[in-house]
């Protein structure tokens, strides 16, 4: 254990969120709360205050990696306002206990929600996906294992393609899986009973904030009569909107849209690589949590409930 900065091996979580090797809200917030575990039992300091601060730093440095999924900035809330005691000893027991307890409640909220979700979905329904959530797979997961049969129409979501993900996971269930470019969507709906999507921020209104292409597809759905159904931990609540913020979108880098030749081909030309949009809540029929099934309009209360007016960011400066 040494005295000092952020500790390398919570420099090495940033690195692989803002690359997106760990990527998905959950598992953003999952290796959050792991870093801050990590940086209270291999950093030192001489007095408490100086602990908290170090505990701050990791944390301010942890948010700045990925703007839009607000439930990093939640798990980081959830661990250190659980951060207490007179000695460092007792901060950083504090902190490990709070991260654990974090932990398992992610683990434990996504069974719940996979249950509640799974009630939607009847033996030989279609599901259409968006991205990789898996918030939405807990919810096949769930139906799966009650034996129904289901098959999928996986958009491949660029540009990342975490689609690919999505379809590989759902084919080794069972699921009947055809994958499709993003553009063809709306020629399978006809055949598909349900759109599901996770979410990265739920606002107050029940917006619903997700990869680019969500909101696309809900206007397509509801024209078909697709009931669009958003898979989200209430993790993925954005408190702040309670008090009139926004959610911010994360622009990311052009080269994950045209690789360096093309780039080059393609001359004076913006390239725009926004990573999510806004579903405006008239298109949700339902937002399916671990404590239950809400229309958009419920998310409101919930968020209340839940987080109140305890939305105080103590790692900020
Ligand atoms: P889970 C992802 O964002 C997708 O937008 C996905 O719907 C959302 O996070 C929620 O993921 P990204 O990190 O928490 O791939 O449901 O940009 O896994």
């Amino acid at each position: 254990m040494d005295s000092g900065a952020i500790h390398p091996d919570v420099e090495e979580t940033c690195a692989a969120i803002e690359s997106m090797e760990i990527r998905g809200a959950a598992s953003i917030a999952d290796a959050v709360a792991r870093a801050l575990r990590t940086q209270a039992v291999e950093r030192d300091a001489d007095a408490p205050a100086a602990f908290r601060e170090t505990m701050y730093e990791a944390a301010r440095r942890l948010e700045a990696t990925r703007p839009t999924a607000v439930s990093l900035p939640n798990a980081l809330r959830s661990v250190l306002s659980e951060m207490r005691g007179e000695s460092v000893g007792e901060l950083r027991e504090s902190v490990v206990a709070g991260v654990d307890d974090f932990r398992s409640r992610l683990e434990s909220a996504r069974g719940d929600l996979g249950r509640v979700g799974a009630n939607r979905l009847a033996d030989g329904d279609t599901v259409m996906t968006h991205c990789h959530s898996t918030d939405a797979m807990a919810c096949i997961e769930a139906a799966v294992d009650r034996g129904a049969d289901l098959s999928a129409v996986v958009k491949e979501t660029r540009p990342l393609k975490q689609g690919h993900i999505t379809a590989t996971a759902l084919a080794d269930l069972g699921v009947d899986v055809t994958l499709v470019v993003d553009s063809a969507a709306r020629q399978f709906l006809d055949d598909v009973d349900h759109v599901l999507v996770g979410a990265d921020s739920v606002a107050a209104d029940g917006s619903v904030v997700n990869k680019i292409g969500t909101s696309g597809l809900a206007v397509n759905a509801r024209d078909r009569d697709v009931p669009l159904v958003v898979a989200a931990q209430t993790i993925k609540l954005h408190p702040g909107t309670l008090r009139g913020e926004t959610v911010p979108i994360e622009r990311r880098d052009e080269s994950e849209v045209v690789d360096a030749e093309t780039r080059a081909e393609l001359g004076d030309v913006d390239v725009a690589n926004p990573a999510f949009d806004v579903t405006p809540p008239r298109y949700v029929d339902a937002v399916v949590t671990e404590h239950g099934q809400f229309p958009p309009q419920g998310v409101v209360g919930l968020m209340r409930d839940l987080f109140g007016e305890d939305v105080e960011a103590v790692w900020r400066e």
